[in-house]
């Protein structure tokens, strides 16, 4: 069982309290509770509504900057640059868009988020609203749990209710709309750019980038497209300051980050600790490994994201920069944890599978190469595997990375390359173990 925690988060000798998951620490996701833990209190702040002087849009982009957030959905781009890339004097309409569309495997983060907490991701869209000038919102939520989207969209009643949404928002002159879209459980509609395609109700495929979103988005429009966690991130950091979450963290790596650490450990779950947390103490949270097993390699941000050896692991922190060094990357912060009785090929065999069959198959070094790298990789596993397959892997993942329109190509050439340097033997056992294929036609004896 996979169980939401509400945070331990100790690091060394300080005290965090959970900033975005404590909604699970024995409350419900009401807007009356959201608002005893000090719900809506920081759009209030930013519309001098609590008798203070008020944010202007430029001390948002400054207090965001500040504080060093970065993108939780994987590519850990700074927040308040991409705010600020949103043009100020565009007489159109703009947009918000949030990614819920959570697909990543080994991630499940933001579902718990919204289930639990949907109010903090309504009210850093609002905000979010008001610093880039965009009335209109969306929030775009994976097909297959569509139990959250019914949450949300219960969410977003009682945030109307209350004055939060809708026209002169809490008798001020800022009007946001905001509503909730379902996917149908493509992976690639992750990608910010497949995503408005979907929503605009095309068919679910990236954009040539640039133009990024942000000068040109939904239906053409300047958007801005965040993670769940991120938007979720922005009312603590407004009600406490850029300084103080940077704190929370480490420089370049503020606050803190949702984990959702699975595979062979005791206490799987979603994990809300520091940037900058120990691996090792990441691992002990979540139980340890299983009794009489021992590490032997992690998966340290979701499936694209390289696989890490154990004693690389153990030396790492996480966030972005550590990770980085142990040439990987923290992308959604899924931690997959494999201990000593995982086998690497069926590993790989699983992995290549998803991508070839996520493949929007737009380009073509994607198209076919996710489909070879599938291929290769299963028939090492079932003991089919030929000399000079080691060599094929590389070169067709060598010739998918960097060609293809949207990072999904990457993603599935990556993790080929990265088991193939740290675990080249268990291939290399497999393929020289390897029987010849039965042949296909019959072979008339003397012939
Ligand atoms: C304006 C520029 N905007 C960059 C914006 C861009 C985007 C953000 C990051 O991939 C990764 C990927 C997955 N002017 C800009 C600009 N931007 N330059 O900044 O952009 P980018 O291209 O670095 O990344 P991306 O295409 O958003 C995301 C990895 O995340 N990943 C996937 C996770 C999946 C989930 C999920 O299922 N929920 O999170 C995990 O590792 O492989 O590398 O907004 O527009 N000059
Ligand atoms: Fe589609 Fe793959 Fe090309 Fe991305 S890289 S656009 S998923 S074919």
């Amino acid at each position: 069982g996979f169980k939401a925690t509400g945070v331990e988060t100790c690091f060394h000798d300080r005290h965090i309290e959970p900033q975005i998951l404590d909604g699970l620490n024995g409350h419900n996701w009401s807007i009356k509770d959201y608002e005893a833990r000090g719900g809506y209190q920081a759009l209030k702040k930013v519309l001098a509504k609590d008798g203070g002087a008020g944010l202007s849009q430029d001390d948002m982009i400054a207090t965001l900057k500040e504080s060093g957030l970065r993108g939780r959905g994987g590519a850990g781009f700074p927040t308040g640059l991409k705010w600020s890339f949103m043009p100020r004097s565009f007489p159109g309409q703009k947009y918000v868009v949030c990614n819920s569309d959570e697909g990543e495997p080994g991630t499940c983060k933001d579902r718990d988020i919204l289930m639990f907490n949907p109010h903090i991701v309504i009210e850093g869209m609002i905000i979010a609203g008001y610093t880039m000038g965009a009335s209109v919102g969306y929030n775009y939520i994976h097909g297959e749990i569509f139990e959250v989207y019914e949450r949300f969209e219960a969410a977003l009643e009682e945030a109307r209710a209350a004055g939060y949404l809708g026209e002169n928002i809490l008798g001020s002159s800022l009007s946001f709309q905001l509503h909730a879209h379902h996917g149908f459980g493509a992976y690639i509609c992750g990608e910010e750019t497949a995503l408005l395609e979907s929503l605009e109700g095309k068919k679910g495929q990236p954009r040539f980038k640039p133009p990024f979103p942000a000068s040109f988005g939904l239906y053409g429009k300047p958007t801005t497209i965040n993670n769940t966690e991120t938007f979720a991130a922005v009312p603590w950091i407004v009600r406490n300051g850029g300084k103080a979450y940077l704190e929370c963290g480490k420089p370049n790596n503020g606050g803190t980050k949702i984990y959702s650490v699975s595979g062979d450990v005791q206490l799987p779950g979603n994990y809300e600790v520091p940037m900058g947390t120990p691996f090792a103490k990441l691992l002990e949270l979540a139980g340890g490994m299983r009794p009489g097993r021992k590490l032997k390699a992690v998966i340290p941000g979701g499936s694209s994201s390289p696989v890490v050896p154990a004693d690389m692991m153990m030396e790492c922190t996480m966030d972005y920069d550590s990770i980085a060094k142990a040439g990987s990357m923290l992308g959604s912060g899924a931690v997959i944890v494999m201990d000593d009785s995982r086998c690497m090929v069926e590993s790989l065999a699983r992995l290549s599978y998803f991508y070839a069959h996520e493949s929007c198959g737009q380009c073509t070094p994607c198209r076919e190469g996710t489909g070879w790298l599938s291929r290769v990789v299963h028939r090492i596993l079932e003991g089919q595997g030929r000399p000079g397959d080691l060599e094929l892997l590389d070169n067709v993942a060598g010739n998918i990375q960097g060609r293809t329109i949207c990072a999904l190509g990457d993603a599935a050439a990556m993790p080929v390359r990265a088991m193939l340097k740290h675990f080249r033997p268990e291939f290399e056992a497999l393929i020289a173990k390897a029987q010849p294929p039965a042949p296909t036609d019959p072979v008339l004896p003397g012939m």
